[in-house]
């Protein structure tokens, strides 16, 4: 077994001296938090990058995602998929709001547009849907069922930082995004997240919530929350924004590499990336079908793991599935997101990865199943 151990990602970090030379302003100023200078020159850094009228930060993307919720002052109903990360379901019960599942589309995994509308009641407030992986949602169909049921549209764009659809920024779609600046995330701030939207009435409603729900009277005019961005993680995001692109650049070669070795294996089904869409390679999910590769996803994990390499099942089991969240709708609603996450696994991705690493991997996925049963 080789001695270098393989993850699903690894961190973007700047050089040393880099993210010291931009946290030494904080001896100066003696401003750690609360929306320093540090927080206000990436926020309108981001502005830039992600070409979006308005962006909020947040300590991290799952307490953005939450205070968007709140920011809607509303109770009742948010269809959203099981086939996700727990913060998404977590952020509408966190907000006083009920979750209803929806199936996802076998293709892209994002929410299944044909099943939202019999899904709508008169207690429904939002659709909450993902791009997961960075896959975009049927954007324009859900922007038409929203208007029709006058529904607010909150994405969890968690994984989408950078990508454009359709020759727009991913941000521009619905009346809120949401992104995650998490440590394995294409671009991070250690930990952090941001909103953006189009009303900027939101920007002072969200300085509130993300303060302990504080107005500058001291009431507290809101339920809030602690969700500011520090001024150490503003640092690290001001680092790392210099170098997002190359990185980016560099996970397209991973992608691409990953895409010529496998494109031949039987049974093991490749991402797609929609055409529209400039993506940011910030997954590389495959499913297994274990009728057809000969050997099911457990094993194949079981080997690349004794070889040294973790890939994840990112998104096992369905949240509709775990022991918190079973009062909201069964599975049995949600067949074929039950059906891609018992095939899902998400291989290695990260721009350093090289591609001695990409051959490793996939020659174990090529050689794995020849002659071998479960
Ligand atoms: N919505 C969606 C759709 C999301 O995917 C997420 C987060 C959120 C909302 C919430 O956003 P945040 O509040 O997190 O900003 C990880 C991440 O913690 C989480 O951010 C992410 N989604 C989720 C999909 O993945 P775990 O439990 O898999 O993390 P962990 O610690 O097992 O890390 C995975 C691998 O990454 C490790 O095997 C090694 C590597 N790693 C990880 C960290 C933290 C490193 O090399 N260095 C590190 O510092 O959740």
């Amino acid at each position: 077994m080789a001695n270098d151990k393989i993850f699903v990602t690894k961190p973007s970090l700047p050089e040393f001296e880099e993210y010291i030379n931009e946290i030494k302003y904080i001896w100066e100023s003696n401003i750690l938090t609360n929306f320093g200078d540090i927080h206000n020159k990436l926020l309108e850094q981001l502005k830039k990058y992600l070409s979006v009228p308005n962006v909020s930060l947040f300590t991290n993307g799952h307490i953005a995602l939450t205070s968007a919720l709140k920011a809607l002052g509303k109770k009742g109903e948010v269809i959203t998929t099981p086939f996700t990360f727990v913060s998404t379901t977590l952020a509408i019960v966190d907000a006083g709001l009920t979750p209803v599942f929806c199936d996802i589309d076998p293709e892209n995994y994002t929410i299944d547009v044909n099943m939202i509308e019999s899904l709508i009641t008169s207690d429904t407030v939002a659709i909450l849907p993902v791009h997961v992986y960075g896959n975009i949602c049927n954007v324009s169909r859900i922007e038409e069922i929203a208007k029709k049921y006058d529904l607010k549209v909150i994405y969890d764009a968690a994984h989408c930082f950078g990508i454009e659809h359709e020759g727009k920024a991913i941000g521009c779609y619905g009346d809120i995004s949401m992104f995650s600046f998490h440590a394995t995330k294409v671009f991070n701030t250690i930990e952090g997240g941001a909103l953006v939207y189009r009303d900027e009435n939101l920007s002072s409603v969200l300085k509130k919530i993300t303060n302990f729900g504080l107005d500058t009277g001291y009431n507290a005019s809101y339920i809030g929350t602690n969700g500011k961005m520090n001024e150490f993680q503003a640092a690290m995001g001001i680092c790392n924004l210099k170098k997002v692109d190359e990185n980016i650049q560099a996970r397209k070669y991973v992608y691409k590499k990953y895409m010529e070795l496998l494109s031949d294996v039987k049974g093991i089904v490749l991402p797609k990336i929609k055409e529209a869409t400039k993506g940011n390679y910030s997954y590389f999910p495959i499913q297994v079908d274990k009728a057809s590769y000969g050997i099911s996803k457990n094993k194949l994990m079981e080997l690349l793991n004794s070889n040294g390499i973790y890939p994840r099942e990112y998104f096992y089991p369905l949240i509709n599935e775990f022991d918190a969240y079973k009062g909201f709708g069964t599975v049995k609603d949600t067949p074929i997101a039950k059906q891609i996450s018992e095939r899902i696994l998400c291989l290695p991705m990260y721009s350093s990865l090289t591609d001695k690493d990409i051959e490793r991997i996939c020659t174990i996925i090529v050689e794995s199943n020849k002659g071998s049963e479960i």
